[in-house]
C-alpha cells in the first residue's frame, strides 16, 4: 500500500470546545489543518485500527471535501471498514444509533450544530466513541494534547469516493460502504414508538408542521413522518439540506425558526409545530398558541413516558445539565428516582447511561435524549410527544397546565450577550467569581441568597471531575441564576445568564415568562454588571 507520511507543523488551537472543535470555514480549509485533527484523533484512539469507523456530517459547506480527506487518511491509518452515509449526510443521532447498531470502534462526525454554515460560516468535527457518544473529557483533551506535538499525518493518493451512490467501495485494504443515512435511524424509532397509534392520530386530521431549517433533520422527518406515520405532504418544510442552510441560522428557537413559529401563532395554526437544528440533536416543540421550554418538555416526557412502548417498563433515572430548568427534578421526586445534575454538554451524559443510572435527560438549549443512543435526539423528542398526543388526546397546552399543577412551574428563560469582547467576558467571570463568598446570606431585592458557588462536578461513575463549569447564585426560594460562558462559538466571547424561579401556586402560573422573572433578571444584570463589562444594555438572543 502507498501510505504518504506528509510532514506538519502543529496548530495551537486544536482544543475541542463543548461539543468539538469548531472554527471559521477557511480556517479549517488552511493547508493540514484538517489533517492534523484527525491524526490527533487516530492517534488518540489506537482501537481504530482494524476496526470500523463511521463518518458523516450535516451536510454543510465543507462537509463533502472534509470527508474524502478523512477517507484517505483512515485507508492509511489501518482502519478496516467505513461506514459513510451516502451524500455524506449523517445526521448527530443517527450517526451515534449507525456506531451502536454496526460495533463500530468509532465514528468522526462534521458539524458545528446550531452555527450558519457556508463559505464564511462554521464547520466542526468531533469524535464519537464506541457507545456512540460524545468523547468524554480525558480523550478530547488527549486529542488536544496529541494536536500539540503532531509532525507529521499518514494519507493515501485515491479518486475520490463517489458518496452520492451507496454502495461499496475500496480504499487500499479499507472497505468504504456507502449507506442510506436514514434506514438504520428509521428503524430504531420504529422499536421505540407507538407508530399506529401515531399514524391513527395522522390520520383522524392531527396536523403537524416540521421546520428542518434547510438542514439535516429534512430526509429523517419526510421518511419518518409523511411516508411511514402518514403526515400530510407538506408537514416537513424546509426539508431539503443545504450547505449553507438557505442563509438561515439552523438554531431552532423562537428566533430562528420564525417561518414555523409564525404558523403556530396564527389564526389556523396546526397542533404541533417542531424544528431541530443543523445536526439534528436539538428539537422546539409547540403546540397551537403555545410553546414548550425545553427544560418543561424533559419534565414533561418523564412524567409520561411510561405511556411509549420504548419506555414502558419506566426510568431508570433521569439527568439534566445545571443550566437546564429544575423542572425534571420535581418529576424524579415524585417517581422516586435518582436526578443527576451535569456540566453542560452531552458527553456528560454518556457514562451515566452507560451504567444505567439514567433513561432520559435533557438541557435546556433544546437538547432532549435517552439512553436509545449516546447523542441528543431532535426528532426522537418530536415523535415522543406524537405518542404521547396520541395515547392522551389532549392538546399540547393542556398537557403543559395540567402538568404545572401536578409539579409546579419553573419559570425560565436564557439571556445571551453575543460577540462581546473575550477578555471583557473572562474579566467579569474572574470578577463574579471572586465576590461569591460576599453573596451568601445577602439579600438582594428582597430575595435572600442560599448559596454562592462555581459548579464543579464529579462523574459518579469514573470519578473525574470538571471544575469550573459556571457560577451559580441559588436563592431561598428555589430560584437560581447560572452564568457561563458558551463553548461552541468561534467568534469573540457569549456570556449566557440562565434565570429560573419556582411557582407552586396555580393562579400564578399564567404569566409572561419575562415579567415572572423582572426581578431576578435585574438581579442578573446588577450583580455581574453585565453592561459595564458588554457595553450591552440588552441581550442579544432571550430563550
Ligand atoms: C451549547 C449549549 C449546550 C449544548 C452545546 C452543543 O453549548 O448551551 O447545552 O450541549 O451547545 O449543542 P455552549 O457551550 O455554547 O453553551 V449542539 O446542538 O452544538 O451539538
Ligand atoms: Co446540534
Amino acid at each position: 500500500m502507498s501510505i504518504q507520511t506528509v510532514s506538519t507543523t502543529p496548530f495551537d488551537d486544536q482544543k475541542p470546545g463543548t461539543s468539538g472543535l469548531r472554527k471559521k470555514v477557511p480556517v479549517f480549509q488552511q493547508p493540514h489543518y484538517l489533517e492534523n485533527f484527525v491524526q490527533s484523533i487516530f492517534n488518540s484512539v489506537p482501537e481504530l485500527e482494524g476496526n470500523t469507523l463511521v463518518v458523516g456530517g450535516d451536510g454543510r459547506y465543507y462537509n463533502d471535501d472534509a470527508i474524502q480527506t478523512i477517507l484517505r487518511m483512515a485507508a492509511a491509518n489501518g482502519i478496516a471498514r467505513v461506514l459513510v452515509g451516502q451524500h455524506g449526510y449523517l445526521s448527530t443521532p443517527a450517526a451515534s444509533a449507525v456506531i451502536r447498531k454496526h460495533g463500530a470502534a468509532g465514528g468522526i462526525i462534521l458539524s458545528a450544530s446550531h452555527n450558519p454554515g457556508g463559505p464564511k460560516g462554521d464547520f466542526g468535527i468531533k469524535f464519537n466513541a464506541a457507545n456512540g457518544g460524545p468523547a468524554v473529557e480525558s480523550l478530547t483533551e488527549a486529542i488536544f494534547e496529541a494536536s500539540k506535538r503532531l509532525e507529521h499525518y499518514l494519507s493515501v493518493s485515491c479518486e475520490d469516493i463517489p458518496l452520492g451512490e451507496a454502495g461499496t467501495y475500496q480504499i487500499e485494504a479499507m472497505q468504504v460502504e456507502v449507506i442510506d443515512p436514514v434506514e438504520d435511524y428509521a428503524n430504531l424509532m420504529a422499536e421505540l414508538f407507538d407508530f399506529d397509534a401515531i399514524r391513527g392520530m395522522f390520520k383522524a386530521g392531527f396536523r403537524l408542521r416540521f421546520d428542518a431549517m434547510h438542514a439535516i433533520t429534512g430526509p429523517y422527518a419526510r421518511r419518518i413522518l409523511e411516508q411511514e406515520l402518514g403526515a400530510a405532504a407538506g408537514t416537513v418544510i424546509n426539508a431539503e439540506p443545504k450547505p449553507d442552510f438557505g442563509g438561515g441560522h439552523p438554531d431552532p428557537n423562537l428566533a430562528h425558526a420564525r417561518e414555523m413559529v409564525d404558523e403556530m401563532y396564527s389564526d389556523d395554526a396546526p397542533d404541533m409545530g417542531a424544528a431541530s437544528d443543523g445536526d439534528g440533536d436539538r428539537n422546539m416543540v409547540l403546540g397551537r398558541h403555545f410553546f414548550v421550554t425545553p427544560s418543561d418538555s424533559l419534565a414533561v416526557l418523564a412524567a409520561n413516558a411510561t405511556l411509549v412502548p420504548g419506555y414502558a417498563a419506566g426510568l431508570s433515572g433521569v439527568a439534566r445539565s445545571m443550566p437546564t430548568s429544575c423542572a425534571v427534578d420535581q418529576v424524579a421526586r415524585s417517581l422516586g428516582i435518582d436526578c443527576y445534575e451535569t456540566p453542560t454538554g452531552w458527553k456528560f451524559f454518556g457514562n451515566l447511561m452507560d451504567a444505567d443510572r439514567i433513561t432520559l435527560c435533557g438541557e435546556e438549549s433544546f437538547g432532549t435524549g435517552s439512553a436509545h443512543i449516546r447523542e441528543k435526539d431532535g426528532l426522537w423528542a418530536v415523535l415522543f410527544w406524537l405518542n404521547i398526543l396520541a395515547v392522551k388526546g389532549d392538546s399540547i397546552k393542556d398537557i403543559v397546565h395540567h402538568h404545572w399543577s401536578v409539579y409546579g412551574r419553573n419559570y425560565y428563560t436564557r439571556h445571551d450577550y453575543e460577540d462581546i469582547d473575550s477578555e471583557a467576558a473572562s474579566t467579569l467571570m474572574s470578577m463574579l467569581g471572586s465576590i461569591l463568598p460576599n453573596q451568601v446570606d445577602r439579600e438582594i431585592a428582597g430575595y435572600k441568597v442560599k448559596a454562592a458557588d462555581q459548579f464543579s462536578y464529579t462523574d459518579p461513575v469514573d470519578g473525574s471531575v470538571s471544575a469550573n463549569q459556571g457560577i451559580r447564585l441559588l436563592f431561598e426560594n428555589g430560584a437560581r441564576i447560572v452564568y457561563r460562558l458558551s463553548g461552541t462559538g468561534t467568534q469573540g466571547a457569549t456570556l449566557r445568564i440562565y434565570i429560573e424561579a419556582y411557582e407552586a401556586d396555580v393562579t400564578r402560573q399564567d404569566q409572561d415568562t419575562q415579567q415572572a422573572l423582572a426581578d431576578y433578571i435585574e438581579i442578573a444584570r446588577e450583580v455581574a454588571d453585565v453592561a459595564g463589562y458588554t457595553g450591552m444594555d440588552e441581550p442579544t438572543v432571550i430563550t
